[in-house]
């Protein structure tokens, strides 16, 4: 998969992308993932990507040549027909299905936008999907492109050490994850249930089920009745 991010603030996106699993999902060739920096794209020598609003009220909004001509540069990056994407808290709520989706995708073009707004013509014109983590209001969409970005990378085949772990994921199935245990069997008098010990692969099962749902049941009711209104 290749990703294309398109952001005032590409400095923001290095630690995050060079850690970990989205870093060994890079080294492998699993994801290649590229920055282009939208003041790049700005049409007057202070390098200006924003201005006043039309008709008053604070705040700047961001322009739109800067980011159609930063498009246009990053689309010809590559053959691949891009997904666009434009990271907006007025988006559709982020979600593993949607992760699901986008990780079937050969492309992606994130655009990052800045809160305070942008011309409603890069909405209008771009034809993007709009898409929101969830309903709090961030100060730009670099973070949630983060988000999105580590969502979806961890979905892709060979990301993972072992291609199981994301199918036990909380989500994944509809409901949380089981919970886990490791070494020492006790600590601080906590002990590791004795069913986990009993090297019955049948009965652990059993029991990794019914924990998934009670904990789901207790923790996140919501889920199971998202459920039941889908079939
Ligand atoms: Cl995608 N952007 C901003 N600025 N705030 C958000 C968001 C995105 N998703 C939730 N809050």
């Amino acid at each position: 998969m290749r990703i294309d991010i398109l952001t005032l603030f590409p400095e923001m996106f290095e630690s995050p992308l060079s850690c970990s699993i989205l870093k060994r999902a890079r080294d492998a060739g699993i994801v290649e993932i590229v920055l282009a920096n939208i003041r790049d794209f700005a049409a007057d020598n202070y390098r200006n990507v924003d201005d006043k609003p039309y008709g008053g009220g604070p705040g700047m909004v961001m322009m739109p040549g800067p980011v159609f001509d930063c498009i246009d540069h990053v689309r010809k990056l590559s053959p691949e027909k891009p997904r666009l994407i434009l990271l907006t808290p007025q988006g559709r709520k982020f979600d593993q299905a949607k992760a699901l989706e986008l990780s079937r995708e050969s492309r992606l073009i994130l655009i990052a936008g800045k809160y305070e707004g942008f011309d409603e013509r890069i909405r209008i014109g771009l034809d993007a999907e709009q898409i929101s983590i969830g309903d709090y209001v961030l100060n730009g969409g670099e973070l949630a492109a983060m988000v999105l970005i580590d969502a979806v990378v961890r979905l892709l085949p060979g990301a993972l050490g072992d291609d199981d772990s994301a199918k036990d994921d909380s989500f994944s199935n509809g409901i949380l994850e089981y919970p886990q245990y490791t070494r020492p069997e006790t600590f601080r008098d906590m002990k590791v249930p004795d069913i986990l010990l009993s090297g019955d692969h049948a009965k652990i099962a059993q029991w990794r089920r019914d924990q998934a749902l009670e904990r789901t049941k207790k923790w996140r009711p919501d889920l199971l009745e998202d459920d039941e209104q889908k079939t």
